[in-house]
């Protein structure tokens, strides 16, 4: 691997993994304040907390390992070497975005942003963490354009071929990021900064919510598409097996630019305002996300059952047995894979309407989120460590090494079987999410859920054990004996259909989006934007 890529790539991962040692940290103390646990000293709030744990994990966690694990891929599969342009433009993306956590964390620390990892109007942060958010996203919108580059060389060199699916996938993985950071990028700067600076009085919350979530739920997928890649193209390989189809591989993340953006909606569906006709429209765009999950969960099936067959294996099951069960690097992203039924189950429960009226804002919804990205991508990610790691520095798993993962990865699991497992059924009794420690004045419905909220934060101690162990692989995978680690890269099953040339038509699918994007937002953002309720300040034009 080349020196130079790994030293961008390593800067990447040991900034992701320094930001989750910190998330971890508020994560803990939050859940344990919640539970009823412990109080905090030193007038440190619930919600400061909570928020230094939904930035640093989810936003920041996930954003600089994605980043670091799509440039490697790149690097790899696109000639072995970044370009002097992407590098350097992966370098000052990384600049910004470290600039723009350092910033965020203290301005969060010192208790001017307790706004929650989703900072939407009506709570109101110091104008530097809004830009802070912003350095962020244009460090990240460099390092994609970075990406960008990178492909376009590759396809005018090669022309007529189809681009390894690597880094089709980054591409498209970034493609979504750079629509879907709009809408987040108009909140910040024509709504949330001139509102928090006091240049304008009254702020629109309801556009302020919409474009958030215009945003917020396509994220979910730009943290799920680098696991799915690490699942299409990494896994084969890791067990010696072959992907089932690269057609279907790259239908499936056209599909997830197509429908992933006009959704944001299924996050609102109890919010007055929003016509039940537009309602309705997202939440049938939502269901039409689910397939390209689908097609994965077959696609995956279908690798592992081919593998285990070539191996001898008889029986509808009888491949499960052929599978590494011992390598981390495969074990570790499996239990996100399994885990990934029972929490995307759990997102089509959300997104009916009926019974999103049942779980919004409870601690259902956290439940389903630490399944999903907390989990399915987190694991996958980690998974991902233990070769990338090894890779970017010229150095070797070792089996101890090896272990260690396989007890972060179970203790991982267990301790959100307890965290998960309560929120979602505490959230069925009603407890809401995003709370202080309360007994409502003992009312009997919320003392009934305060054993639920000790299980949710022993889960979370459990987790925080994995957390340190993680950090700890992290550093022993840096300081791992020198030698060879190839960078696991999988192919199309021989007998893989050819794959149709529409599926790297980008100016087509991006098209679709784009149609689709207006038809869900055009009529009811106007709507919006004649809103003003009597009375309701916030419910004012900009
Ligand atoms: Fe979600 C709320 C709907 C997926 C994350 N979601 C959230 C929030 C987050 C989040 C962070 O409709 C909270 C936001 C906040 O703070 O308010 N979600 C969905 C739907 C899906 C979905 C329909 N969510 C995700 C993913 C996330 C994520 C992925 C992160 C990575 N979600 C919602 C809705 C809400 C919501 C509502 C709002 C709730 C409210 O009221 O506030 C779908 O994409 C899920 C599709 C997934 C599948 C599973 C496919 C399974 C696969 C694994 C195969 C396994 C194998 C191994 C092969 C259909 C691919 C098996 C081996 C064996 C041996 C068995």
């Amino acid at each position: 691997f080349d020196k130079q890529d790994g030293r961008l790539v390593l800067a990447h991962l040991l900034f992701a993994f320094a930001a989750l040692l910190l998330g971890g940290i508020a994560g803990v103390l939050q859940g344990m304040v919640r539970g009823g646990t412990i109080e905090l000293p030193a007038g440190i709030g619930y919600y400061q907390l909570l928020t230094a744990h939904g930035v640093l994990m989810a936003l920041i966690f996930t954003t600089f390992f994605i980043i670091g694990f799509l440039y490697s891929g790149l690097s790899h599969s696109l000639g072995g070497q970044l370009l002097p342009t992407a590098r350097r433009m992966g370098w000052i993306g990384f600049c910004l975005m470290g600039l723009g956590t350092a910033l965020g964390t203290v301005v969060i620390l010192l208790n001017q942003a307790s706004v929650l990892y989703t900072f939407y109007a009506p709570l109101k942060a110091s104008p530097f963490f809004y830009i802070a958010l912003a350095l962020v996203v244009v460090g990240s919108w460099i390092s994609g354009y970075g990406m960008f580059y990178q492909y376009r060389y590759w396809k005018k060199t090669h022309p007529g071929r189809m681009s390894p699916l690597f880094s089709f996938m980054a591409v498209a993985t970034m493609i979504l990021w750079q629509i879907c950071t709009i809408g987040v990028a108009v909140e910040v700067l024509f709504q949330l900064i001139p509102w928090s600076f006091g240049w304008v009085d009254t702020v629109n919350v309801l556009l302020s919510r919409t474009l958030f979530w215009y945003f917020g739920h396509p994220l979910v997928y730009f943290w799920l598409l680098p696991a799915y890649m690490c699942w299409y193209v990494v896994i084969p390989k890791v067990i010696g097996g072959r992907l089932f189809s690269d057609a279907l591989a790259r239908l499936s993340f056209m599909l997830f630019i197509v429908f992933s953006i006009p959704v944001g909606f299924h996050h609102q569906l109890m919010e007055p305002g929003i016509s039940p006709f537009w309602k309705y429209l997202q939440v049938v765009l939502t269901f039409m996300v689910i397939v390209p999950s689908l097609m994965t969960a077959f696609s995956l099936f279908a690798s592992f059952e081919l593998y285990g067959r070539s191996k001898g294996a008889k029986g509808l099951f009888g491949w499960f047995r052929y599978l590494p069960w011992k390598d981390v690097r495969f074990f570790a992203p499996f239990m996100g894979m399994l885990i990934f039924i029972p929490a995307g189950a759990g997102g089509i429960i959300n997104a009916s309407n009926q019974m999103n009226a049942v779980v919004h804002n409870t601690l259902w919804v956290t439940g389903h989120f630490h399944l999903t990205v907390a989990t399915s991508v987190a694991l996958t990610f980690f998974g991902i460590a233990y070769w990338l790691i090894p890779v970017v520095t010229g150095r070797t798993l070792t089996s101890a090494m090896n272990k260690w993962g396989i007890v972060q990865t179970v203790l991982w699991c267990v301790g959100m079987f307890f965290m998960s497992g309560s929120m979602h059924t505490v959230g069925l009794l009603g407890s809401p999410r995003r709370t202080a420690y309360t007994t409502y004045g003992d009312h009997p419905d919320a003392v009934l859920w305060m054993p639920y909220h000790v299980a949710m934060a022993v889960g979370g101690m459990i987790l925080f054990v994995a957390v340190v162990i993680m950090i700890a692989n992290v550093i022993g995978l840096m300081r791992a004996p020198k030698g060879h680690t190839e960078y696991p890269m999988g192919e199309a099953a021989e007998e893989a259909e050819r794959t149709p040339a529409v599926l790297e038509r980008w100016g087509v699918w991006i098209g679709v989006c784009v149609v689709l994007i207006a038809a869900a937002y055009t009529i009811p953002m106007i709507d919006m934007f004649h809103s003003d309720v009597p009375g309701s300040p916030g419910y004012k034009m900009w």
